[in-house]
């Protein structure tokens, strides 16, 4: 690495954060380039490390004229579609997807996504459920052992708006830990989905059984989704800091 990078033998907050953009931006190529191919109808994600793989994909649609149909999963990946001049359809008219990529705020051991960071959880889930492969992009931060241990937001719920408090009590009696409304950075008001849900953070104490957890959470009436993917993503590229990509 270049030696204006470290000083005084830790790397200054600028250079970590251009090392995970570079990392996302190494996940998202690898795995554009890696699955996706002519005629093919794709979920496209949501969040920062999606923009690098639709940029990849625009690129790779405008030099090999591909015909290709993109699903988005939120207003932003809409808006990003959109942008770039990719062909945008709806699941009205496409319910199978090839494939969908999408990112993560953590990945676990056995590929186990908390995901929802950025509230748009349930489109994402829906897409990626609808997607005969659905491949994850992350930067080396997302790479975990145990669920909770990179990631210290908890686990996003979704919730029907006036149900927030009785799901918050609900889930805590049951798996412990407090489920927390989250609020607009302006701490104005409550954040609202792009369904016009609030959502809930819970902040989990310990590991658990997160197959079951999150069917008993979907139980819980009020709950629409949760941010727990579990066994759905077929494969996680991440963008390691050495400048490697690491696939799980
Ligand atoms: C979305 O992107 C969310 O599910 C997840 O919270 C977020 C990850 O964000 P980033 O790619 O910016 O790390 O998929």
């Amino acid at each position: 690495p270049q030696p204006w990078r470290h000083v005084c033998g830790f790397r200054s907050r600028s250079s970590s954060a251009v090392m995970a953009e570079e990392a996302k931006k190494l996940a998202a190529y690898a795995a554009v380039d890696n699955h996706i191919q002519n005629n093919q109808v794709v979920g496209v994600g949501s969040g920062s490390t999606i923009v690098y793989a639709v940029d990849r994909l625009a690129e790779r649609v405008r030099q090999e004229k591909l015909n290709i149909v993109c699903v988005p999963t939120s207003f932003q990946a809409r808006q990003l579609i959109l942008k770039h001049g990719l062909s945008l359809s709806d699941l009205d008219r496409h319910p199978e997807l090839d494939v969908a990529i999408d990112g993560a705020d953590e990945v676990d051991a056995s590929l186990t996504l908390i995901k929802g960071g950025g509230g748009c959880l349930t489109q994402e889930k829906i897409v990626a459920g609808c997607a005969k492969h659905f491949i994850v992009i992350a930067d080396y931060r997302k790479d975990s052992k145990a669920l909770g241990q990179q990631w210290k937001k908890g686990v996003p719920v979704e919730v029907i708006p006036i149900a927030y408090v009785p799901v918050s009590r609900a889930i805590a009696r049951r798996f412990g830990g407090e489920a927390v409304l989250r609020m607009a950075v302006s701490k104005a008001g409550p954040v609202v989905t792009d369904n016009s849900n609030f959502i809930l953070d819970w902040k989990f104490e310990h590991a658990q059984n997160w197959k079951e957890v999150n069917t008993a959470i979907k139980m819980i009436p009020g709950v629409v989704e949760t941010g727990l993917f579990v066994g759905m993503a077929e494969r996680v590229y991440f963008g390691m800091e050495d400048g490697s990509v690491k696939i799980r």
